[in-house]
């Protein structure tokens, strides 16, 4: 098998820095003083790279990641035996059995594949029941094979190479943005760029990166209004965008525009053009200007006027990967983007005043604020937090990282309790904390699941953290539960009530399902060495995206040409 280099620099705009031959012509033996001031200049640049390349490049062996082909990716890479007896022990599962847990989640994500490849080609979903194609509002009346794109990095995770292979062909043939479809700006960002620009950095193939910044031009436009806050769709082909109609009178919403940074910091690195870059950080200026009541971030933002609209703030929809973008930007920046960090922890300390209590059965949960009143009740999305927070544990302020870690933990058993108190072990949409109630949903329109990840993406994130093994038993059995109830002949369905112990299904495989939901359970019973958390960090649609100061360091010129262009167009 061929090891396919994985950032090849062919086809990246670097300048010519050496002096070719015109510059030294051959018929004079001596250079002139200006041409010897220039050599020199270059020389004295170069020493100094050498040198600040010496003593600013991190640890050689914790990137791997850019010495490992196909092959070392593929290969499951066990922890060290004790550890591995320790966890499966607690499974109540025989050592024999040691890849039995990573061969269920990938025979899981064969069956979905296979499904969706021979009933839904090429629509964006697949209808499981029904087994034909599927397709959302947020696609707009597009046909984009979202499914194939925000399968690509799993499929090369797990091993799967001809599917791989299958969907990249698709890709180069058939993924054509010129389309008159109006869509979710932020969908198509977390799920089509982040799913592209990850499948570029894990296999080195040039046609991601080229779809990906093709995909986000005609992403640009939606940033024209008056204050530069995007909208929250625009027509690919005409580039006029407009928000939802229910959004507090046609807001932008807060976990849209401003769950774009981790992509657009990676197109600009990419293509060399700022314009992606100086988008998010617009967005970014703008908000720290702002009052913020009580300091709380509100849902909603109306992008003509530059004001909030409801007093609404969440950690769930709405408002959950705002949050969760502003400790990735310090953590793709190699912790260099303090700023981001800064108003990360500014953000959090509020919440935790505001929005985070103790249930009287002593269940931790994030309610909802909705101007100035605490909603006792938690969304099945507001679970991503638990990852959230022990992620952002190192590097709190105060020292208060063991405190995180904590709240994390105590996120991740509320969520867990969610799934252990209904009948299929599976969890509802929302869940509340009032009249006696605990962690169990109330509202028929709230009890069901659709095959989403949050909750076995905190314990993943809980597990590279602790290595405690109930994070693995809880996976496991989140695992034999969509098995069972969510597994059909024609792929995986949602089902519409979890109470209820004969479920009727809402016939929809999610792309987030083959995206997140198999590759976090992949994860877990994977390696700490598959993706280590310090050299990638992962978009909301679980899209594995390199670290990036690290990373530049790791591209010489090409790193060096992005400083400098950086520095130019920016300050
Ligand atoms: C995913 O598309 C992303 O995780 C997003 O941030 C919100 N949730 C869905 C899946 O539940």
């Amino acid at each position: 098998m061929t090891t396919p280099a994985l950032l090849p620099l062919s086809g990246r705009r670097i300048p010519t820095l050496s002096p070719g031959a015109s510059s030294f012509p051959h018929h004079r033996a001596t250079l002139r003083l200006s041409e010897k001031f220039i050599l020199l200049l270059i020389l004295s640049a170069f020493i100094t790279l050498c040198f600040g390349a010496f003593f600013f490049l991190p640890d050689n062996s914790k990137h791997k990641r850019f010495d490992f082909g196909l092959e070392d990716v593929l290969i499951p890479h066990i922890e060290s035996e004790k550890e591995y007896v320790q966890s499966y022990k607690y499974l109540g599962t025989i050592i024999d059995d040691k890849l039995k847990f990573e061969a269920n989640c990938a025979a899981m994500m064969k069956h979905a594949w296979d499904s969706y490849r021979q009933y839904g080609w090429g629509h964006n979903e697949l209808k499981p029941i029904a087994k034909k194609g599927h397709s959302t509002n947020i696609f707009g009346n597009s046909q984009m094979g979202a499914t194939i794109v925000d399968a690509l990095d799993t499929l090369y995770i797990m091993g799967l190479h001809d599917e791989f292979k299958d969907a990249q062909e698709w890709i180069e043939q058939n993924l054509d943005f010129s389309v008159n479809a109006e869509v979710s700006v932020f969908e198509v960002n977390i799920r089509f760029i982040g799913g592209l620009l990850a499948a570029y950095y894990l296999s080195g193939q040039e046609v991601f990166k080229v779809k990906a910044v093709q995909l986000a031009e005609k992403l640009l436009p939606a940033f024209n209004t008056p204050t530069g806050i995007p909208w929250a769709m625009v027509n690919l082909k005409s580039g006029v965008g407009r928000n939802w109609g229910w959004a507090s009178a046609g807001s932008s919403i807060l976990a849209e525009f401003g769950t774009l940074h981790m992509e657009f910091v990676h197109l600009t690195y990419l293509t060399g053009n700022p314009a992606y870059y100086q988008k998010v950080m617009h967005i970014r200026k703008l908000l720290a200007k702002m009052d913020r009541p009580n300091g709380l971030y509100p849902n909603y933002l109306n992008p003509r006027t530059g004001r909030w609209g409801q007093h609404h703030t969440s950690v769930g929809g709405l408002g959950d990967s705002f949050y969760e973008y502003l400790l990735k930007a310090w953590l793709m920046s190699d912790k260099t983007d303090t700023e981001a960090r800064k108003t990360y922890d500014d953000a959090i300390e509020a919440i935790e005043r505001h929005l985070i209590r103790k249930s009287n059965g002593g269940l931790t949960f994030i309610g909802e604020w909705k101007n100035g009143h605490l909603e006792r009740k938690m969304g099945h999305l507001t679970c991503f937090a638990g990852g959230m927070f022990a992620l952002g544990a190192d590097g709190s302020p105060d020292d208060k990282a063991g405190h995180y870690l904590q709240l994390g933990a105590e996120i991740a058993h509320t969520c867990h309790e969610s799934y252990d108190r209904t009948v299929l072990k599976l969890g509802p949409e929302a869940f509340k904390f009032d009249s006696g109630l605990e962690a169990v949903a109330v509202r028929q329109n709230e009890k069901y699941y659709i095959l989403r990840p949050e909750v076995i993406e905190t314990y993943w994130y809980m597990w590279r953290f602790t290595h405690d093994p109930k994070y693995r038993q809880w996976g496991w059995e989140a695992v034999q539960a969509i098995d069972k109830y969510c597994r059909v002949s024609g792929g995986f369905s949602g089902v519409k009530d979890v109470y209820s112990s004969n479920p009727t299904y809402d016939d929809v495989q999610q792309s987030f399902f083959l995206a997140e939901t198999l590759k976090y359970l992949y994860l877990l019973f994977s390696s700490d060495e598959l993706l280590p958390l310090e050299n990638w960090v992962f978009n909301t649609e679980a899209h594995p995206l390199p670290v990036l100061m690290s990373f530049i360091l790791h591209s010489g010129w090409a790193g060096v040409w992005f400083c400098i262009t950086m520095n130019q167009h920016l300050k």
